[in-house]
């Protein structure tokens, strides 16, 4: 009898544990970008179930809100968020602080059968973790609808940080308007990919986009116009806020640029008293630069840019303000030394660390100035001398506007064609004889927007090169290889799809 129980008894698990198995998931079928500095894969997998309880750390509830809201849409789960227990649950998600990693952006994720422990020493650390763990899950999980799936993690061991401090993209919203929307949603895409600074460009010849209080016209005049003659637009000061928040809340700092001595006319055309000979000019809607510059010789250029750098940095709580200092062709290069000198100074006074273009080198640098090098290698190399260090932005290897191929429809080629293979096969540590890693503070990859008239036209711009550059900001170079980049980029165009990405198909990937 007691047989015959026990043979019934092993009979019944056997049914449901072997009909039933847990499901599993591979790490191969995963890809994650940018790649971490070591992934260990451990042997089974983690299911999320409508069970499946998560423990987060009281101060983590902002930092993984974005997240668990993704899980929720995704799973259509209703899903439970709990305190942390001080001893610790034996299984579920476990998300906390920990002086364990000592790297500021760093992160751990321990993922095993039964558990997954997400920990970092700053809740920057758990957010960058977090976009691993959401690679880490099948694709739908970006989707904005619930799939009816089993929502795997491969079981895996990753410590994780980033190479360089400084990692991050620049969108110009001054030759074309883009909205508050859009640029929340320019946000989102690079935060996915672990970038911490966005840089807008919010002034050119042909906009000025940032509401200045104490000189309207910058908006009621400069602003109205934009590249082609369409209507332009600004950031109100509380819209600028509100993008400031936005990013914050993604652990992205904002760095806004004003960009001087040249490519001003959407100012010099709000107030003719900016003009050395006091006349307004036309607003301007072409593509030409180095026309336009700031009168050196008048007080009132330095009332109004104190102005002006005094509204910004009372808005915006990072450390940098980009003061510009491009392709000032208009400006005589005395005037120009003398003018990005000034400049950096009122960026000082007023509390902030300037930002200029690599032609800034040609002036005496203050010691936390940054050199953002584009152009010219005498440039970085003046910088270097000066002992500022540099973000590398070069524009044949980094400039998004560039044009993939010679068939591209939008963009620009002066730099040369930048396929993804190009975006991504270099090290910014070795353009430069002289200039190392130590030079550098991070990467950035700006994208001009003469040509871009819609967030499609960002996309395809950005997508994907823009993974290629997260990747160069983060990974360890010698973990760099356009081979395995290439497959691990291969497998991303479903989460493109899902999230209706209009990303250019490269021929060089083969998407699988
Ligand atoms: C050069 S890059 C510029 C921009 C243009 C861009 C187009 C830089 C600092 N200046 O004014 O928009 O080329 O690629």
């Amino acid at each position: 009898f007691d047989f015959k129980i026990w043979c019934i008894a092993a009979i019944t698990l056997c049914v449901y544990s072997c009909a039933k198995p847990t499901p599993q998931a591979s790490l191969e079928e995963r890809s994650l970008i940018p790649t971490p500095v070591s992934v260990q894969a451990l042997e089974g997998t983690f299911q999320i179930t409508s069970n499946t309880q998560f423990y987060i750390q009281d101060t983590l509830q902002k930092t993984t809100v974005e997240f668990m809201d993704k899980l929720v849409t995704a799973t259509g789960f209703n899903l439970k968020v709990n305190a942390l227990p001080s001893s610790e649950p034996s299984e579920g998600v476990v998300i906390k602080l920990s002086d364990q990693v000592s790297q500021k952006e760093g992160y751990a994720l321990k993922v095993s059968a039964d558990k997954l422990v997400l920990q970092a020493s700053t809740p920057a650390g758990i957010y960058r973790g977090l976009q691993t763990v959401v690679q880490l899950l099948p694709s739908a999980i970006v989707a904005n609808e619930e799939s009816p799936i089993d929502w795997l993690i491969p079981a895996v061991e990753i410590t994780d940080y980033p190479l360089y401090e400084y990692r991050a993209a620049m969108l110009d919203v001054a030759r074309h308007f883009f909205s508050v929307d859009d640029v929340k949603k320019y946000i989102d895409y690079i935060a996915a990919y672990k970038m911490n600074n966005l840089h807008i460009h919010l002034t050119d010849d042909q906009g000025w986009r940032i509401e200045i209080k104490s000189w309207p016209e910058l908006t009621g005049i400069g602003a109205s116009t934009q590249v082609g003659g369409g209507e332009g637009g600004f950031y109100t000061q509380e819209q600028y806020t509100e993008i400031v928040q936005y990013a914050a809340q993604r652990y992205i700092n904002i760095v806004p640029e004003i960009d001087m001595p040249g490519h001003t006319n959407s100012a010099l055309a709000s107030y003719p008293e900016l003009n050395c000979d006091g006349k307004a000019t036309e607003p301007y809607t072409g593509i030409e630069v180095g026309f336009s510059t700031l009168c050196i010789d008048k007080d009132i250029t330095y009332e109004f840019i104190d102005d002006v750098i005094r509204e910004l940095a009372a808005l915006t709580p990072g450390e940098y303000i980009h003061i510009g200092g491009d392709e000032s062709h208009s400006t005589e290069p005395e005037d120009f030394i003398f003018f990005m000198e000034k400049a950096q100074q009122i960026a000082k006074d007023h509390g902030k660390k300037a930002i200029g273009w690599d032609e800034i080198s040609n002036a005496e640098l203050l010691d936390e100035t940054l050199v953002q090098f584009w152009a010219k290698d005498e440039n970085a190399k003046a910088a270097v001398k000066q002992g500022n260090k540099l973000i590398v932005s070069k524009a044949a290897k980094a400039y998004m506007d560039m044009k993939y191929d010679t068939l591209t429809p939008i963009g620009l080629n002066w730099a040369g064609l930048i396929n993804v293979e190009t975006g991504y096969d270099w090290d910014p540590a070795s353009l430069v004889e002289g200039i190392d890693r130590d030079d550098i503070y991070g990467v950035e990859a700006p994208l001009w927007g003469e040509t871009l008239t819609s967030m499609r036209d960002v996309e395809y711009l950005m997508f994907p090169r823009i993974l290629g550059y997260a990747e160069i900001g983060w990974s360890q170079d010698s973990l760099r290889n356009w081979d395995t980049y290439k497959e691990r980029l291969a497998k991303q165009h479903h989460r493109f799809e899902l999230m209706d990405i209009n990303y250019y198909q490269s021929k060089e990937i083969d998407w699988d």
